[in-house]
């Protein structure tokens, strides 16, 4: 059966700002309260969705969570008028009002774990939002990012969606960033790959930052998701590079159907693990484990760089292309690096640099704004149209950008509630656009 990757971008809410809200995220942490700017961010996400669309490749668009939450400043003991819960909040707590305002849910590649219905049991596509237990500001995404899913992907003879893991640490799971599927194409049955910082079992932990994913975590979802154990891999990264800022996995390895490319301190006993994956991959084109040495690229250029962060698409006639962020360019090392992986005998041969500055700037590359979703022709028709992008919805979705965004956000505009009505009627419209129905919590009252 014929095939295909989606991938599903985040659109950058309305209040995207810098709060340095990740502990563990170094691009979060140094640019905390530095003035953001939403529009461009989300203008420069759409020009990323629109350049793989016009690239022939199949793009969605999954919509941004509510912000600022305020069930849960309710939650937290604040009371009145919406009005009233944001002054109070910005007076007495607000590091849990800059939490319930962040735009985090733009990183979509957190937003769930996704298997293809060539790996699962039962033949249907599977969905388990994460429920991104290591930080608060996260950690409010799963319930409305759940509907959100479900909006997308509505037709239950196609799409499974399963409730996000229990919220306590031993199943901290982020999501679709630690994992990744090998295959010899999207409609064969692949290796799932699920990286994890901890085994609660294990004294093998980082040190200095926290490990987000957890080994147990991982394997609820393999077995909610029906796949083959036999065609599973738990794999643990490295402690030492989730303490050099390595938050993810994504942030040092990047799969995508036969081709592997990671560094060479990404894992915990490398060599283990890649003699197991070339062990158990049952694929019959050639498998291209493509290791980046420490002489070749530092972890602290990989970090600083994004490189990892690439997203690697295979494009409609043939090969792959990496979708990279521009800060690569800036590093002569990894500049270098690329060039020469695109002229090397492995399928990647093309490489396009994008601003994603205004992301990048909170520790979200290209890969990190993206959910894939590999999709039979009859799943995709099973898809919400109004969230697959063409020209037609990224010109509306530009227009609607432009109309409703603001240039400039500091903390101190997060304490008057206008921001909080320009919001939700940004995105009350944006519902409308998407045909989403009421996702929102201000929609539902
Ligand atoms: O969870 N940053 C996000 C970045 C997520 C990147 N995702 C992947 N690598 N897949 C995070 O750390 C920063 C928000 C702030 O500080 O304002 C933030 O949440």
């Amino acid at each position: 059966m014929n095939y295909t990757e989606v991938n599903f971008d985040g659109l950058v809410g309305p209040t995207h700002n810098y709060a340095g809200l990740s502990y563990g995220n170094v691009a979060s942490k140094s640019n905390a309260n530095k003035a953001s700017n939403p529009k461009k961010a989300a203008l420069q996400g759409l020009e990323k969705m629109f350049k793989l669309n016009q690239m022939g490749l199949h793009q969605g668009v999954l919509a941004p969570n509510a912000r600022p939450d305020l069930a849960t400043l309710r939650t937290l003991g604040f009371s009145g008028s919406d009005a009233n819960v944001i002054t109070q909040a910005a007076k007495t707590a607000p590091q849990f009002l800059k939490a319930c305002y962040s735009a985090s849910s733009m990183w979509t590649a957190n937003a769930a774990t996704v298997s293809p219905s060539s790996d699962s049991g039962d033949g249907k596509v599977h969905f388990t939002p994460a429920n991104l237990n290591n930080k608060i500001h996260r950690a409010i995404e799963a319930k409305t990012t759940s509907r959100i899913l479900k909006a997308t992907f509505s037709d239950d003879a196609v799409f499974t969606h399963h409730e996000p893991l229990p919220q306590h640490p031993i199943f901290g799971d982020e999501g679709a960033a630690n994992y990744t599927r090998l295959a010899d194409s999207y409609g064969h049955s692949g290796l799932a790959l699920f990286v994890y910082g901890e085994d609660i079992n294990s004294q093998v932990k980082p040190q200095v930052f926290p490990a987000r994913q957890t080994r147990q975590a991982s394997e609820a979802i393999a077995r909610s998701h029906l796949l083959d154990p036999a065609q599973t891999l738990y794999i643990q990264q490295n402690p030492e590079v989730i303490d050099q800022g390595v938050f993810h996995n994504d942030v040092i390895a990047i799969g995508n159907e036969n081709v592997f490319l990671f560094h060479q301190q990404a894992f915990y006993q490398q060599k283990k693990v890649i003699a197991k994956i070339r062990q158990y991959y049952t694929g019959t084109r050639p498998l291209h484990l493509i290791e980046v040495t420490s002489d070749d690229l530092s972890v602290a250029d990989a970090v600083n760089s994004y490189i990892f962060n690439s997203q690697l698409v295979s494009l409609p006639g043939g090969g792959m292309a990496l979708i990279a962020p521009s800060e690569c360019q800036t590093i002569d090392a990894v500049e270098r690096y690329v060039a020469a992986l695109c002229q090397a005998s492995n399928p990647i041969n093309e490489v396009i640099y994008m601003d994603l500055k205004q992301s990048m700037q909170n520790g979200g590359g290209p890969a990190c704004l993206r959910l894939r979703v590999a999709l039979s022709q009859h799943e995709l028709n099973a898809v919400n149209p109004d969230c697959l992008i063409d020209e037609d919805l990224y010109d509306r979705l530009t227009t609607w950008v432009n109309k409703h965004y603001r240039d400039r956000l500091v903390e101190a505009d997060l304490a008057d509630p206008s921001l909080m009505l320009e919001s939700q009627q940004a995105l009350d419209e944006l519902t409308q656009i998407m045909n989403l129905g009421s996702v929102y919590d201000f929609q539902r009252l």
